[in-house]
């Protein structure tokens, strides 16, 4: 492969650069434009190379458009280029970019990093990339720039895949996965100030990513969170969440947790030190029914913290469903779940997961279920089997494409029980139907008339309701997803 040289150029000099490139959008839909989110992996990482002396930058190309975006990157002269994939659908355009870079800037070491890029590194070990970095990328980039720089032997750098002489690629051993998160520098925000205001969550801008704790001990079939972090669940304490959030101005705020108030305790005290230091924030948060169930007074507490937003992973509204992908949670506390939130005025988004072996009777009884519910917020991800996850070893042999953009999870990449027209005419009479739910239980006029609301207070911009209602539109109609089945069939 491409590992002739021992040292780097600018290997005399004492410190390293090292660019962070976010891919330009993509994908078949363009889903990352709804909510559009600051590369946090990135500023993590870069803060723990800035605190060993090293130069970072970041370059949105999602927002500096790739032309722009590279020339600026070119301009900073980097001696390493850090990509992230995070999702399959990502792979593609993030080797096309990586094989771009290292075209233009020949000397310039290419690592790629990431979720994706974690659990399925044997698919990265192609031409464009020269080192994937697994696990937590803070742990992995430090010592692997230390020994790029020094011209060292990367077999010793842990949680690496990298090509060894004879171009075969070897894995090396596992990176640790530090247990403190309180460890870790605060996140490099003043490297993506510049980009701070283009970022958003629906129709709410600006938006800060944040995270205040990593992994999850639950075991869900079609998830890779889980596999990722090893079963392990680790925490950032109250006083460091707060130290984060003093850092950020935007008002809006989403929490990366996929479990949030895993730690009741921790749920308590974050909220009385965010209330204590006057902090208020437009909050969205991602947690468990069950969780919500049992502990309703930590809605309450939050609430008091600004505003709350709940994403909430119902995925089936059977206990038969849950089992069917290992949710160990019960269909009786999603109901219950969305009728607290409702007494409690918090706005919810559930989420469903829809089986591509669903017939026309599993579509008519989730149809019922967000009618009688009334959660006309809800979203529906088709069952993926994704890289890296229990899924992807139990189905694997049965995907029907290897397209990645269509691992977006409103595209089957199993074959359908129904005809795959039917299916989704019915999948995407799910959009319309929690559309018509929602104009019955809001009233049309009122949706209307909130959003006019905010837009004059400049809540939201006009460009970001017009995308929202648009998707709306668009994913009620059969032909949005068909289309890509039309194409990898005439390809
Ligand atoms: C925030 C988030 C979103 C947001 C923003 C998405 C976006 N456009 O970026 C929203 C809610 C919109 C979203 C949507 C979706 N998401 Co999402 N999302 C996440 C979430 C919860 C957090 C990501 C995050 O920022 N974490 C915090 C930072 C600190 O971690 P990190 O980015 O992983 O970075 C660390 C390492 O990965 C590494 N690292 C990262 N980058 C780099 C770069 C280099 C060079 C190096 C060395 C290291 C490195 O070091 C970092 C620090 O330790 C993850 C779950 C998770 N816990 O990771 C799912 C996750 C990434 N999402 C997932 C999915 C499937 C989706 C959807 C496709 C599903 C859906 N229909 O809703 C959509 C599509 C989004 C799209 N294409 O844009 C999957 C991806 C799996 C996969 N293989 O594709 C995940 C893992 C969740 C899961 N349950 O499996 N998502
Ligand atoms: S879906 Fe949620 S609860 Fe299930 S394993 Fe993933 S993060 Fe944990």
């Amino acid at each position: 492969m491409r590992f002739t040289r021992t040292a780097f150029p600018c290997y005399l000099s004492s410190h390293m650069r090292v660019a962070f490139v976010k891919p330009p959008v993509g994908g078949i839909l363009g889903l990352e434009m709804l909510t559009f989110v600051e590369p946090l992996g990135p500023i993590c990482v870069a803060a723990c190379l800035e605190a060993e002396g090293h130069t970072c930058a970041v370059f949105d190309l999602r927002i500096e458009g790739e032309e722009q975006g590279l020339e600026s990157c070119r301009k900073f002269a980097p001696d390493v280029v850090g990509l992230q994939c995070n999702f399959t659908t990502e792979r593609n355009r993030t080797i096309r970019l990586a094989r771009r870079i290292k075209s233009e800037l020949p000397d310039v070491r290419i690592v790629i990093g990431g979720h994706d890029a974690s659990r399925d590194p044997q698919w990265f070990a192609q031409d464009g990339i020269d080192i994937v970095a697994i696990g937590d990328g803070e742990e992995v980039m430090a010592p692997l720039v230390d020994a790029l720089q020094r011209g060292s032997d990367l077999a010793k750098v842990d949680g690496i895949y990298f090509p060894k002489g004879n171009g075969d690629w070897i894995k090396t051993l596992e990176a640790n996965a530090r247990p403190n998160l309180d460890a870790y520098p605060l996140p490099a925000r003043h490297l993506i100030k510049h980009y701070a205001d283009h970022y958003y969550i629906n129709f709410r801008k600006p938006l800060a990513l944040m995270e205040t704790a990593r992994g999850c001990p639950f075991k869900c079939n079609f998830c890779s969170v889980w596999k990722f972090h090893e079963s392990t669940f680790r925490e950032k304490s109250p006083e460091r969440v707060v130290q984060e959030l003093q850092q950020i101005e935007a008002p809006n705020i989403f929490i990366t947790d996929d479990i949030f108030w895993m730690n009741v305790k921790r749920g308590e005290e974050m909220a009385k030190q965010i209330k204590a230091a006057g902090i208020k924030k437009y909050f969205t948060v991602q947690t468990r029914t069950d969780i919500i169930v049992k502990f309703p007074h930590l809605i309450e507490m939050w609430k008091d913290c600004g505003s709350l937003a709940i994403f909430l992973g119902l995925e089936a509204v059977t206990d038969e469903g849950l089992a069917a992908v290992n949710k160990k949670n019960k269909a009786s506390n999603n109901v219950q779940a969305i009728e607290l939130l409702k007494d409690m005025g918090v706005g919810f988004t559930p989420n469903f997961i829809v089986d591509p072996a669903w017939d026309r009777d599993d579509f008519s009884r989730l149809r019922e279920w967000i009618d009688q519910m009334g959660a006309y917020n809800s979203g529906f991800s088709i069952l993926t089997p994704l890289p890296g996850t229990d899924l992807w070893d139990t189905a694997s042999r049965q995907v029907t494409t290897h397209r990645w953009e269509m691992y977006d999870i409103v595209h089957t990449v199993l074959p359908t029980k129904l005809p795959i027209e039917e299916f989704y005419e019915e999948y995407s009479g799910l959009w319309r139907h929690a559309l018509n739910v929602r104009y019955r239980y809001k009233g049309k006029m009122k949706t209307y008339i909130q959003l006019g609301a905010a837009l004059a207070t400049r809540k939201v911009t006009l460009s970001a309701v017009k995308k929202g209602m648009n998707i709306a539109k668009v994913f009620s109609r059969p032909e949005t997803f068909l289309k890509a089945h039309k194409d990898v069939n005439a390809s």
